[in-house]
């Protein structure tokens, strides 16, 4: 039997990972392979994971902690995938936080199972709203120093930069971006894409079709700086079923929590890192999300319908105290509903600071 391909797209919060994998799995499908997608997070109740199901993919989720802390699960959910009707292609979306992934996963992912996988090489989305800060090295990049460690982390290890959002890059930016990414990340190729409209993709595409001597970056890296930066983050997770006597527009209630949520975090200081919001009834959904603290709120995801009753999840990472995450949400949550005359319900919250990374592996010299 064949190997399974692995692809991993990496990549900090909001970077566009999950609108990047979408878009490869369709262009797969449309070659006539067959795909499976693996989702992964801190806690249950995944955006991601509803999205990427609604829009028709078979996908499996690791939730609880990220894929180097829960190796095991991550090749059993594959294990999953494989049960079904055999996947050609796996694509794997780690959580946006996380680094030393070539170390924790494509490492052992290589070793391990040579003889079932075969990994692609490792692309990172570069997110230019926070990244073109961090490489300024400007004060105030809306992240601590501990943050931004993670983010260049991330690109440290990457087989390839892609550069994301070229939809909407000026000329200047795009210069000065890859100027800063060269200068950081002397030798390392860089794609500019958009995984809105595509542009790039062929590229990218060609990227992941290579073998050789990809997935080898062992980063020097401090687990306690790491660790720190990653705390630093509120972690929230809940699902909220609303409920209204009569039809309110899905997609404007989306845009409206995403709207009034980022008024309060700015009040509270706290950047956002992604905020996520999801809305399903029955078959149809929207998603808005909001990508940093002076970003706009957007659909990306539209559901185009009225509805009485929905199921919202929201997935919230913002620099702030989780206490104070949770409150703002459930409080932001409940008025943008009353305002529709609709009834929030709570049914799962789950608020937090990331625990500290604890690999199942970690290799220290690439095999
Ligand atoms: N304009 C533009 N927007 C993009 C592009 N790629 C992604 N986005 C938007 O950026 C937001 C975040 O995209 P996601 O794909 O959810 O990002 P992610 O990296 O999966 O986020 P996390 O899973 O939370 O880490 C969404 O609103 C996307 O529509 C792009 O190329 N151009
Ligand atoms: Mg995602």
């Amino acid at each position: 039997m064949n190997r399974l391909r692995l692809v991993m797209i990496g990549g900090f919060l909001g970077a566009g990972k999950t609108t990047a994998i979408s878009r490869l799995a369709r262009h797969y499908l449309e070659r006539g392979q067959k795909i499976g997608l693996v989702t992964n997070d801190q806690a249950a109740d995944l955006v991601d994971t509803n999205s990427l199901r609604a829009q028709g993919f078979p996908v499996e989720e690791v939730a609880g902690a990220c894929f180097c802390c829960r190796f095991d699960d991550l090749v059993g959910k594959v294990g999953r995938l494989e049960e079904g009707d055999r996947p050609d292609v796996v694509l794997v979306e780690p959580v946006g936080s996380c680094t030393d992934l070539v170390a924790t996963v494509v490492q052992p992912l290589r070793d391990l199972y040579r003889e079932r996988f075969e990994v692609a090489p490792y692309p990172v989305l570069f997110k230019p709203s926070h990244g073109l800060r961090i490489l300024r090295n400007e004060p105030g990049s809306g992240f601590s120093p501990k943050a931004a460690y993670i983010f260049r982390k991330q690109l440290e290890e990457a087989d390839a930069i892609v550069i994301n959002r070229m939809d909407e890059l000026t000329p200047d930016m795009v210069i000065e971006l890859s100027r800063l990414v060269g200068r950081d990340f002397a030798g390392v190729p860089i794609l500019p894409v958009s995984a809105k409209t595509g542009l790039g993709f062929d590229a990218l595409i060609e990227l992941l079709e290579q073998r050789g001597n990809f997935g080898r970056k062992i980063l020097d890296i401090d687990y306690d700086i790491y660790a720190e930066g990653e705390a630093e983050l509120g972690w929230l997770n809940a699902t909220v079923k609303v409920r209204a006597a009569k039809p309110f527009d899905l997609d404007s209630l989306l845009l409206k929590m995403t709207a009034d949520l980022q008024e309060s975090f700015d009040r509270l200081d706290g950047e956002v890192a992604h905020l996520k919001v999801i809305g399903i009834h029955g078959g149809s959904f929207g998603v808005a999300n909001l990508v940093s603290s002076d970003s706009e709120p957007e659909l990306s995801l539209s559901s185009r319908g009225k509805v009485t009753e929905a199921e919202v999840i929201v997935n919230a990472r913002v620099a702030l105290d989780p206490a104070a995450l949770e409150q703002e949400v459930r409080k932001t949550v409940t008025k943008v509903c009353a305002v529709q005359q609709a009834n929030a319900e709570f049914l799962s919250v789950q608020s937090f600071r990331p625990g500290r990374p604890q690999p199942t592996y970690r290799y220290v010299m690439a095999k």
